[in-house]
């Protein structure tokens, strides 16, 4: 018999909730063969990332997951035999209800969010127990190190290959960015064409403004040695190529971040702003494993760089030292890749993890 799982998804904002639990969920159907009930209270992040679900459905089959819209009130029903919650998000009281009175309580997850932190690996597989409950709770952390439950990637994920052309090739997917006008100044200036791919959405109507043009989907815009595409948001597997495929990946939040990382070409992190400069703390958690086998200006250009696209410092000054070791940094991000994968793929040490505990 199957396993049966419920995932529960609150989207926050943006796209990286739905996009790492579209993973998650579609991964245990496929390759583990769970029967899987992914409850997202907003199906239109989904639906950007795979065409074919349908926003408006309060019930679906996609890719072998059943996705249904997570309402109030919350219908009373048997829960699965391992039960994740998305990022500390609150499941149904009724639901929970309903777990404790199972003879056999589900596995109960909280899949967190990445973060390079050192604490992480302390953390991950923790169990809180319920304070009124017979149910436990087990945190499981993504990471990039033994001892943290790894990163997601599919086993048959296809980044394409490198294009091979004269221009510098770019993809540009970011929050709302200060040093983004300066940066683009820079470009059109300099003695080097560039081709950037700017993604639909916030990349798209900043780069507009800098335009002074509607810079609509499908159009174009040069000015001086930079070409600028509006490029349509693409299905995930469609964005993995084209991070696969450029000489220098944008990326941000947390899912793009990793798959930059799979790409294996190098890459600009913009990290989730949080209150109280928090991110600031965890941009260097990662930077100081991310570069602590490159040579020192290699290391130092990317420190610079990445911190002043995330408000610490100026993007355009630091952008010529950074461009000089690309080259560094793509002989880097394979091994980068390889030792990120050391920990094991997260769905199949999640899915190992539940296992064990039924
Ligand atoms: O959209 P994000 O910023 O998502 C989030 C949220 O901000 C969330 O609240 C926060 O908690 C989390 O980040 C850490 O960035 P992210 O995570 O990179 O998600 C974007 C998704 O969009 C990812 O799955 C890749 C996908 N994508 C496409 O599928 N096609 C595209 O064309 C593009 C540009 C992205």
């Amino acid at each position: 018999m199957k396993l049966r799982c419920d995932i529960f998804c609150a989207v926050v904002d943006n796209l990286g909730d739905a996009g790492v639990c579209w993973r998650l969920a579609r991964r245990l159907a496929r390759e583990r063969g769970w029967s899987i009930r992914l409850w997202i209270d907003d199906v239109a992040p989904l639906a950007a990332l795979r065409p074919g679900i349908d926003p408006t459905l309060t019930e679906q089959d996609v890719d072998g997951v059943s996705i249904r819209q997570w309402r109030q009130p919350f219908p009373d029903l048997e829960p699965g035999a391992v039960v994740i919650e998305a990022f500390a998000c609150a499941l149904p009281a009724n639901f929970v209800a309903a777990m404790a009175r199972m003879p056999r309580p589900p596995v109960w997850i909280n899949l967190e969010y990445l973060s390079a932190e050192d604490w992480v690996a302390g953390c991950h597989g923790l169990a809180s127990p319920h304070p009124t409950l017979p149910l436990t709770k087990h945190f499981f952390f993504p990471g990039f190190t033994s001892g943290s439950g790894g990163l997601m990637r599919e086993r048959d994920a296809d980044f394409g290959a490198a294009a091979r052309g004269s221009e510098l090739t770019v993809s540009l997917f970011c929050y709302d960015n200060p040093a983004l006008p300066r940066l683009l100044d820079t470009w059109a200036q300099g003695g080097e064409p560039i081709a950037c791919l700017v993604a639909d959405g916030l990349p798209r109507r900043q780069v507009a403004a800098w335009c002074g043009d509607a810079f609509a989907v499908g159009t174009e815009f040069v000015r001086g040695a930079l070409r600028l595409a509006a490029v349509p948001f693409v299905a995930q597997p469609e964005y993995d190529r084209r991070l696969g495929s450029c000489d220098l990946n944008f990326v941000r939040g947390e899912d793009s971040f990793v798959r930059a990382q799979w790409a294996q070409r190098p890459f600009v992190w913009q990290i989730y702003p949080q209150d109280d400069d928090v991110h600031h703390k965890k941009l260097d958690a990662f930077l100081a494993p991310y570069t602590a086998e490159l040579d020192s200006a290699s290391a130092q250009a990317l420190r610079a760089f990445w911190r002043a696209w995330n408000g610490d410092g100026d993007a355009a000054a630091a952008w010529p030292a950074f461009r000089a070791v690309l080259p560094a940094l793509a002989a880097h991000a394979p091994r980068w890749a390889a030792s990120a994968a050391a920990p094991g793929e997260l769905v199949d040490n999640l899915a190992y993890f539940c296992e064990q505990r039924i």
